[in-house]
């Protein structure tokens, strides 16, 4: 279990675009790792490679609906359905806190840690999520695109 520091907003690493991972080698694997076990301690449902100073195209999801971890390396949408709108946060701005449309029904295809393709269909907080950490791959952040002013809380 090795937890990884969390970058705060301010921090440019988070407005960089990550680069795809070409090759899935033993620190892609102990970046995936500490990725879940650094979530997990944070208590937050996502967390994304450049949030912890890596500007590679992976991050990691468990929505908490009992579907468990996700992994997703090099990670793209091949649909996005409708919309919804629902109060967002971010590990890399804590405190704080923004309403962010989103699409309602996402589908996306990444690589798994063996390099093996899958899909996924999201829809509710999966959907947020997906969508939330796929923005960090793009130097995106939630209140880039929040409605009005966050709050605290
Ligand atoms: O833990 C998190 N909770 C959350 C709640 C609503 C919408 C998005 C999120 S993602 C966030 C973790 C995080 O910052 N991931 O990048
Ligand atoms: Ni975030």
């Amino acid at each position: 279990m090795a937890l990884r520091r969390i970058l705060k907003d301010g921090d440019e690493t988070l407005r960089k675009v990550s680069r795809p991972v070409e090759t899935i080698d033993a620190r892609t694997l102990q970046l995936l790792d500490d990725m879940a076990d650094t979530m997990y301690d944070a208590h937050g449902i996502g967390l994304a490679a450049p949030q912890v100073g890596v500007l590679k195209r992976i991050f990691v999801v468990d929505a908490g609906d009992g579907s468990g971890l996700f992994e997703f390396i090099n990670p793209f949408f091949l649909r996005k359905e409708g919309a919804q709108v629902g109060q967002e946060g971010c590990l890399s701005i804590p405190g704080r806190y923004g309403e962010v449309e989103r699409p309602a029904v996402v589908e996306i295809q990444a690589q798994d840690r063996y390099g093996q393709t899958f899909t996924l269909q999201g829809e509710g907080l999966m959907a947020v999520v997906l969508s939330h950490e796929y923005d960090h791959l793009e130097g995106i952040l939630f209140k880039d695109k929040a409605r009005g002013p966050l709050v605290e809380g």
